[in-house]
């Protein structure tokens, strides 16, 4: 499964199911941003910009994710880079969206800056351990995972959090739930597909694949991307109706 046969013919090979969740991916992430722009005309409008934005992760994800179904295919390689020029662009935007969110509630800019900030460190230091020095993966998975850490820390202990606290919709309330524990255990799939780089903590699992080519590390991010941002996405479209669904039993009363 790991090192499937793949010849470099630029054809999708029976065995290869890596290369499935490549197509699935792009497929899904195309179909979801149709249905937020629709969708999008069926909430109020103060969930309106939520609701684009969530197309805009899964839209850019699926054009990635077309080039890298791409680069697949004629290299059985990982195409890393545009995995991580993809991230670079959809988790500031998940920012964004926790921002959104909470500014009803009274959220400040600098929640955002200090979201965005933590995503830089993971994300950066992600790719310096994954493309440009491998054999130091650990110290940068290290490094990456603090950035991480600073996002948890806002969303469950900092600011975000309180904001959270003591907005007074519990729709808002609990959608901003669901999406931390995205963002916690959803994303955690990420360093678990990191760590089975060559010299990490998990590699034993897949010993025998060769890191240059085929690689159970793109199955897990695969996975985690179309969970993380399709899921993510829904979740904000279940709190932007749920919320509009209030706004006009009020007016009505
Ligand atoms: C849509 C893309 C998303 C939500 C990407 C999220 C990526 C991460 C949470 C990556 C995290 C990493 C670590 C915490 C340590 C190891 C290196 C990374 C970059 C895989």
């Amino acid at each position: 499964m790991f090192n499937s046969p793949i010849l470099l013919d630029a054809t999708l090979r029976a065995g290869d199911y890596i290369g499935f969740t490549f197509f699935t991916g792009y497929m899904s992430m195309l179909a979801a941003s149709i249905f937020f722009i629709i969708e999008r005309g069926t909430v109020s409008d103060k969930w309106k910009t939520s609701l684009l934005v969530s197309a805009l992760i899964t839209f850019i994800a699926a054009v990635h994710y077309f080039y890298m179904r791409g680069v697949w295919l004629e290299t059985a390689t990982s195409p890393t880079q545009f995995r991580y020029i993809d991230w670079t662009l959809t988790v500031p935007l998940m920012c964004i969206e926790y921002y959104l969110i909470l500014k009803p509630a009274g959220a400040k800019s600098g929640m955002l800056v200090r979201l965005i900030l933590g995503s830089l460190v993971m994300l950066v230091a992600g790719y310096i351990g994954e493309a440009v020095v491998i054999e130091q993966n650990v110290l940068w998975g290290i490094i990456s995972t603090l950035g991480w850490a600073l996002i948890i820390y806002e969303i469950y202990v900092g600011e975000a959090a309180k904001v959270a606290a003591a907005s007074n919709n519990p729709v808002v309330q609990k959608g901003y739930n669901v999406l931390r524990w995205f963002t916690l255990v959803g994303w955690a799939i990420y360093p678990i597909g990191y760590m089975m780089l060559p010299g990490n903590l998990l590699h034993g699992l897949v010993e025998g694949y060769d890191p240059t080519k085929s690689s159970p590390v793109d199955l897990a991010y695969n996975i985690a991307d179309a969970v993380n941002k399709i899921g993510f996405g829904l979740v904000i479209y279940t709190i932007a109706k749920g919320a509009t669904a209030e706004e006009k039993a009020l007016a009505r009363a």
